[in-house]
This record gives C-alpha cells, sequence and structure tokens, in this order.
C-alpha cells in the first residue's frame, strides 16, 4: 500500500481524499495556490506546499510544479480529483515516468477516451449500442450531408476533441448545414486546437443517465448500477440520483453489462463512467467515458456502502476486486450547492461566507470544504457544498432533501439553495419523468 498520496486537487474533493487517507493509514500532501492558503485541505493534510498564484495554470495545473510538490515530500503516488489533471495523459504518463502511481487511468486509457469519435469506434466494436453516425470522423460537408440524408434530420455534428457540451451543433435540416458545420470547426478548432468532427442522429429529449464501473490491474471489471443526472442546466449538473427513476431492473442489467462490456475493452483500471442517452423509447446509447472520479459518485457510496475513493486507491496498489456487481437497495440524490446567483442567470457569487450552518441528521451527508469566516475565491469552479441525503424511497429522499435544505444557513454569498428548494416542490421533478430539457422552462424567478 502507498505511504503517502499528494492530492493534486483543492476544495471539497482534496478534502474527501484526506479524509479516506487519513482512515486507511496513508499520509497526504495537500498543494494549493496562495488564493487557497487558508483552505481546510491545507489544514487537514499532514504536509502542505504551496505551488503557485491563484490562477490554475500556474497552479493547479502546473505539472512541473505538482510533480516537485511530490518529488520534494517523497509522495509515492498522486490523486488528481476530477477537472484539472485528472483526464490529461501527458500528466498520468509523466506520474508513470517518475515512478510515482497516478490514481487514475493510464495515458493511453485517457487518451482513448478523450478523443470521442475513437471511443465510440471502440464502444462501438465492443459490441456496446453507439448512436447512428459517421464511422469516426467526417471528411467533408458533402459527406455529411449525404449522411445525414440516410439517417435522417435532425443531426447533431460534436468535436471529436470536446466533451461536456462544447464544440457540438444541431442541425434541424440540410439548408444550415453548412453553417453549422463552419462554427462547430471554427469553435472545437479554437478551443481544443483539433477541429475533427463526427456526426449522429440527434436525440430529442433524453435522459443523461450514467453507470460507475471500477476495473482492476488484472482485467475484471465491474458496475456499481447507475446515476441519473438529467438534472442540468448548461450542461452544468445540479442535481443527481439514483437509482433513475426510469430504470427498470432488466434496463440497469442492459446497461450495466454494456458499461462493463465497454470497459473491458480497454482494460479500464481504477473508477469510470459511462455515459449513456436513454431515449423515449428506452433504448440506451453510449456518450462518452469519463476516467476519473466524479462529482456526484457520493450517492453511489451512500447505496452501495462502498467507498469509491478507498476502492480507487487500492486497485492503484494493485490489490483485486471481486468482479460483483452491485444493485443497491437504498434511494440516493446530491445537490449541488454553488456560491451563484440562481434569480440571476446562475452569476457567480464569490466572497466571505459570515454565517454557517450545515444540516444533519439521519441519511444526510454534506462533503464541503468551506467554513464560517471563509472566503470563497473568485478564480475557480463555484460549487462550495454537496448535500447527499439517501433513504428508503425516491419520495422520502425528496422530503428529507427540502428538509436538509431549509436547515442549511449560509450568509455572505448567494447560493442555488433556493433553487434545489423550490425543485423538490415541482411536480414534474416529483413525478420523476423529465429529460435533460427540463430546466429550460423552469422558473428561476423570485428565488
Ligand atoms: C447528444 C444529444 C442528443 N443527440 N447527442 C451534451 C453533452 C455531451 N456529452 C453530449 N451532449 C448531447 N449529445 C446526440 N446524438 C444531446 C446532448 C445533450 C445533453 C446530454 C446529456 C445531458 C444534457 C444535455 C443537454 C443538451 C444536449
Amino acid at each position: 500500500m502507498f505511504k503517502k498520496i499528494l492530492i493534486a486537487n483543492r476544495g471539497e474533493i482534496a478534502l474527501r481524499i484526506i479524509r479516506t487517507c487519513r482512515e486507511m493509514g496513508i499520509q497526504t500532501v495537500a498543494v494549493y495556490s496562495t488564493a487557497d492558503r487558508d483552505s481546510l485541505h491545507v489544514r487537514f493534510a499532514d504536509e502542505a506546499v504551496c505551488i503557485g498564484p491563484p490562477p490554475s495554470r500556474q497552479s493547479y495545473l502546473s505539472i512541473p510544479n505538482i510533480i516537485s510538490a511530490a518529488e520534494i515530500t517523497n509522495a509515492d503516488a498522486i490523486h488528481p480529483g476530477y477537472g484539472f489533471l485528472s483526464e490529461n495523459a501527458e500528466f498520468s504518463r509523466i506520474c508513470a515516468e517518475y515512478g510515482i502511481k497516478f490514481i487514475g487511468a493510464t495515458a493511453e486509457q485517457i487518451n482513448s477516451m478523450g478523443d470521442k469519435a475513437t471511443a465510440k469506434a471502440t464502444m462501438r466494436a465492443a459490441g456496446v449500442p453507439v448512436i447512428p453516425g459517421s464511422e469516426g470522423l467526417l471528411e467533408s460537408v458533402e459527406e455529411g450531408k449525404e449522411l445525414a440524408k440516410g439517417i435522417g434530420y435532425p443531426v447533431i455534428v460534436k468535436a471529436t476533441a470536446g466533451g461536456g457540451g462544447r464544440g457540438m451543433r444541431i442541425i434541424k435540416d440540410e439548408s444550415e448545414f453548412q453553417k453549422a458545420w463552419d462554427d462547430a470547426k471554427r469553435e472545437s478548432g479554437a478551443a481544443f486546437g483539433n477541429d475533427g468532427l463526427y456526426l449522429e442522429k440527434f436525440v430529442e429529449e433524453p435522459r443523461h443517465i450514467e453507470i460507475q464501473v471500477i476495473g482492476d490491474q488484472y482485467g475484471t471489471v465491474c458496475h456499481l448500477s447507475e446515476r441519473d443526472c438529467s438534472i442540468q442546466r448548461r450542461h452544468q449538473k445540479l442535481v443527481e440520483e439514483t437509482p433513475s427513476p426510469v430504470v427498470t431492473p432488466e434496463l440497469r442489467a442492459r446497461m450495466g453489462a454494456a458499461a462493463v462490456k465497454g470497459a473491458s475493452a480497454i482494460a479500464y483500471e481504477g473508477a469510470g463512467t459511462i455515459e449513456f442517452l436513454v431515449d423515449k423509447y428506452g433504448d440506451f446509447y453510449f456518450m462518452e467515458m469519463n476516467t476519473r472520479i466524479q462529482v456526484e459518485h457520493p450517492i453511489t457510496e451512500e447505496v452501495t456502502d462502498f467507498d469509491l475513493i478507498k476502492e480507487q486507491i487500492k486497485v492503484a496498489a494493485g490489490e483485486a476486486i471481486s468482479g460483483q456487481n452491485y444493485t443497491p437497495k437504498l434511494f440516493a440524490m446530491e445537490c449541488r450547492i454553488n456560491a451563484e446567483d440562481p434569480a440571476n442567470n446562475f452569476r457567480p457569487s464569490p466572497g466571505k461566507i459570515t454565517q454557517l450552518h450545515f444540516p444533519g441528521g439521519h441519511g444526510v451527508r454534506i462533503d464541503s470544504h468551506v467554513y464560517a469566516g471563509y472566503t470563497i475565491p473568485p478564480n475557480y469552479d463555484s460549487m462550495i457544498a454537496k448535500v447527499i441525503v439517501s433513504g428508503q424511497s425516491r419520495a422520502e429522499v425528496m422530503t428529507r432533501m427540502k428538509r436538509a435544505l431549509q436547515e442549511f444557513v449560509i450568509e455572505g454569498v448567494k447560493t442555488t439553495i433556493p433553487f434545489h428548494i423550490r425543485l423538490m416542490d415541482d411536480p414534474g421533478f416529483q413525478s420523476g419523468i423529465f429529460t435533460t430539457k427540463f430546466l429550460e422552462s423552469f422558473d428561476f424567478s423570485n428565488l
């Protein structure tokens, strides 16, 4: 087992990783930018190294600075958390080169899933259902138009280097094709330095349902069932839940088997997530694979009783997994509390937290790095807490979530709490029958 892990991240996930390391008897090294000097991850770690000024590029994204911190402190592994360097193939490769275990995917796995057209081809070859579309990249507008004619409009062009909704355009009919193509190419070239595009049938009003997988170094992969992440705004998830209200045991078995097949095809090591779109007929299609721990991992922990960070560390250290899939008997939901004003277009609201009280009680878990008197810096993402609730039924979880949100006291900054309270009272949300478009028609006024 590792003796010392450096956590190449900040905020709640850095704290989350430190907590598990402590329980496992593993020493921890925090890294921090000067904006995070007073952060809890710095205080809770056994050692801390300042790695640069506030801008991420010069601190949390600086590979030389982080490798230096690991060398100086003699860390034998690095946990990257989510975001930042967690899906950076170069970083994974450099860690390996320096003899530091990267607690995450290999450079090869990151590359194969990071290029979305390649990922899709890999999954299709493995027998995972994919959305009808181009085989690989489109060579020209003409090829795209020809394909779209066969598939039928609407179609969507996506940047192969994209993901998370960047560099894609929906095309309703052939007259829109040229402009959508030009726009998507320009945008993806500028954003990713790669303007490769692929085409798919556009699935209207889908649900976003993802399967948690974990693989060991010996080729065993298992799944820990699904998370429904359909409640999103501009590709930012706000609420996640498990089980999905629309996933039957039969569908779970098929999606789980597909996810395991896909991850096995790349001999996936570590915790990963296979994202699917589920259409109105209940058919599911591979969308993307995330080769990292995700923000919403705690809802899976609450219903399976696994500590996913511990599992990541164990498989990275060479332990074998049982290979048994897991079907939960509980329900769980997570609300992301962001320092944003939901009544004003979710405008970021950094600043000092003057008063703070966290909810508690049965079935309530808070993952957060903030405290009374803490100043939220403007340099990073605005998530400041996750309220994770578990219970015996979806109805119980929603009731408990509303109760917990009402107990939450936070003053000095605007947060998404009022939005979440209104959501828990929304009949459409309560019905469990909604799509990724749900928040497009939600009333955010007077929150
Ligand atoms: C799609 C789609 C419909 N049809 N692909 C959005 C993020 C990126 N992962 C891919 N996305 C989508 N791809 C086809 N062929 C609709 C979306 C999409 C979406 C997906 C999941 C959750 C929210 C979404 C919001 C808008 C669009």
